[in-house]
């Protein structure tokens, strides 16, 4: 009898003591409850800060470099990058959806069409996220720059008119007539920033007295270098009295593109002078050959300011609510073979 109910008690006892612990474990859980609660209403400011860097050409070097950059303000400040290429409208607005999905708070961009830009906001407005361009001034509907966005690009006509300026002072060292010189603008004139800078070349020529007749256009359909080759073969066909050629273009890609379509037509680096905008990989390959070629120079553009103060101010705006300036446009300077070393080292490269 004693021993069964000692057992009864025991029972009873350990029963107790189970319902006692549940109990603990009840409100350990509800406060943790509590505390997830209480973390998740500022989750904003608790979540990890990651950031979207998409690219319209991820194949080409200088959005390489771009993200590359981008890379090195993640490492300083501990966030996450995410890196997509974005080479059309539903590959860039899928990627918008995945970061969001993902919990980013913000991107940086260089669209593959300037007039998505309304696309864009509206897309990033959905997911909460902020948007910051690059590169390519985003447009609306009735093609006016998004200002609500902020953006960093290059003093597109102003480089333009460097190239323009350089060009000449070239032709006069070379002593070429100007009469005898064509001059090729490989044109993408649906990109504003490629129309201002070659405008620049074209104003800067025409200022000097280049003769007007003897500017030619070279029209890209896409812009790359195979296209580019294609745009100044059909020029190089139609216009076959020049004696010398001066090439320029919105990048290093496109210049490269004409100067290779001169070289397949005998012109050498003696009687062409092309100069591109860039300055990165493809200009320094370029450089990197045994003999010159008649890629004479670029305009170094800054792949670190585009890269990596874009990400740091995109950090800032996330993490200390401190927005970007609404426009911020860099500047260039003339590299040539012989000065590239200096020059890259002034650009902190
Ligand atoms: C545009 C061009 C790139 C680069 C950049 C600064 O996006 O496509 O090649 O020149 O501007």
């Amino acid at each position: 009898m004693k021993t069964k109910l000692k057992t009864a008690l025991n029972i009873q006892s350990i029963s107790t003591s189970t319902q006692k612990r549940r109990r603990i474990f009840q409100l350990a859980g509800l406060s943790l409850a509590a505390l997830f609660c209480g973390i998740s209403a500022f989750s904003s400011a608790a979540d990890p800060v990651k950031i979207g860097f998409l690219v319209k050409q991820a194949e080409e070097p200088w959005f390489q470099d771009e993200w590359k950059y981008a890379e090195q303000a993640a490492r300083e400040k501990g966030f996450t990058l995410v890196k997509i290429g974005v080479p059309n409208g539903e590959k860039l607005m899928s990627a918008i959806d995945n970061l969001g999905a993902q919990k980013a708070q913000g991107f940086i961009v260089c669209a593959p069409d300037v007039k998505l830009g309304s696309a864009i906001e509206r897309a990033a407005k959905r997911h909460q996220l902020k948007v910051f361009s690059v590169d390519d001034q985003l447009q609306d509907g009735k093609g006016q720059a998004i200002t609500s966005i902020p953006h960093m690009g290059i003093s597109a006509y102003e480089i333009g008119k460097q190239v323009g300026a350089s060009l000449l002072a070239e032709i006069k060292t070379r002593g070429w007539k100007l009469q005898e010189v064509g001059a090729m603008r490989i044109a993408f004139d649906q990109l504003p920033t490629a129309r201002e800078r070659t405008m620049g070349a074209v104003d800067a020529l025409k200022a000097s007295g280049f003769p007007v007749a003897n500017l030619i256009d070279a029209n890209l359909v896409k812009s790359d270098t195979e296209s580019a080759y294609n745009a100044a073969n059909i020029v190089l066909t139609k216009q076959s009295s020049f004696k010398h050629w001066i090439i320029f273009g919105m990048n290093d890609e496109a210049v490269l593109g004409a100067v290779r379509a001169a070289e397949a037509r005998k012109f050498t680096q003696d009687t062409m002078l092309a100069i591109g905008i860039g300055g990165s990989k493809s200009a320094l390959n370029e450089f990197a050959k045994p003999k010159q070629t008649g890629f004479f120079g670029s305009v170094l553009i800054s792949p670190k300011r585009h890269g990596y103060e874009t990400s740091m101010m995109m950090y800032e705006w996330i993490s200390s609510n401190r927005q970007p300036p609404a426009l911020t446009l860099t500047s260039g300077t003339l590299m040539t073979r012989s000065n590239q070393h200096d020059v890259r080292k002034q650009f902190g490269l």
